[in-house]
């Protein structure tokens, strides 16, 4: 915990929120949980999120529509109180990072190992579940009302794939318990932020199926969309999202790798592991990175299923060593 956080609030005029360029489910629901905290227990104070455009699945949570672009702030403001979430690092404010850098004061939640501490304040443990876990517990029970749950549980199912990753712990579960105690419609937040699909995203997911291939007795699943793939049913890198999870969850697959086509002709790849393959190592020799179960990288090709044979060829050693 930050112990003396709420002595910070009470002292600031004026607070500042900002969570990780493109934000995801953590982001946003860690930013509005802060966010509502803060308008609903420090009134007197004025306070600020400012994220770049969030995806509509997460508008219901309240107070999104007071989300301000970073950019209409005026050059030179210093707030009070500047709060990073789920940042592993300064850069990954964006544009936020120069009002963060001259706020008289800054915080940081986060659950990132790579986070080195760039706040002034800082909690940070890389083994919670997610940034939302981290401010449910900086809140306290007490102080959780349910719009305060509602962005929380978000944050939660999102960074543990509805509780199924390994970083899901009894504290997590007993976190997200007493979420579901605060009335909140849980299993809507399920159905509506994480499994529901688009028309245009289930097209792509089962073109991308009906054209995958296997390698290594199924041990190797690869598919690949193109641009013209994606123009056809006019979908967008985002309608891609999922894809290569859905592979990876193939039964008997040790190693997913999926390729789409970018508007400038390059491709970008992204690879999931079931087991001890260590997919950095291979992701890194196309200047890419990532986890070592899920990495990705961008690269240049005509032949986006030549990459995918030499990928093949880096995953068979790695299969040779581990006896896989
Ligand atoms: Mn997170």
């Amino acid at each position: 915990m930050i112990e003396n956080f709420d002595t910070l609030l009470s002292n600031s005029k004026t607070v500042a929120i900002s969570g990780h360029i493109r934000p995801d489910g953590d982001c946003v629901g860690s930013c509005m949980a802060m966010y509502n905290y803060v308008a609903t227990y420090y009134p007197q104070v004025e306070v600020h999120v400012y994220l770049d455009p969030i995806p509509n699945i997460f508008k219901f949570l309240k107070n999104t529509d007071k989300i301000e672009d970073i950019h209409t702030v005026p050059e030179g403001t210093v707030f009070d109180l500047y709060i990073a979430l789920d940042c592993s690092d300064g850069g990954r404010l964006g544009d936020a990072f120069s009002f963060f850098e001259a706020a008289k004061h800054t915080c940081c939640f986060d659950h990132h190992m790579t986070n080195g501490g760039f706040a002034e304040y800082s909690y940070i443990i890389p083994d919670d579940s997610s940034t939302c876990e981290l401010v449910y517990n900086q809140f306290g029970k007490d102080k959780i009302t349910k719009d305060i749950a509602e962005c929380l549980y978000t944050g939660i199912i999102h960074d543990t794939g509805v509780f199924q990753y390994s970083c899901t712990t009894e504290a997590t579960m007993d976190a997200a318990g007493f979420l579901m105690s605060l009335g909140i419609d849980y299993p809507k937040i399920c159905t509506d932020t994480y499994y529901a699909k688009t028309m245009i995203q289930n097209r792509m997911l089962g073109k991308a199926l009906l054209n995958c291939k296997t390698f290594e007795d199924g041990k190797i699943i690869a598919a690949v969309i193109t641009a013209e793939d994606m123009a056809e049913y006019g979908a967008l890198s985002k309608h891609l999202e999922g894809i290569v999870q859905q592979l990876r969850d193939t039964t008997g697959v040790e190693v997913a790798i999926f390729l789409y086509e970018l508007d400038d002709g390059d491709f970008k790849g992204s690879t999931r592991a079931t087991g001890d393959v260590d997919l950095t190592v291979i992701c890194q020799k196309y200047n890419g990175g990532g986890h070592k179960k899920a990495a990705g990288f961008s690269v240049s090709t005509k032949d986006p299923w030549s990459i995918i044979d030499e990928i093949i060829e880096l995953v068979k050693a790695q299969f040779d060593s581990l006896g896989i």
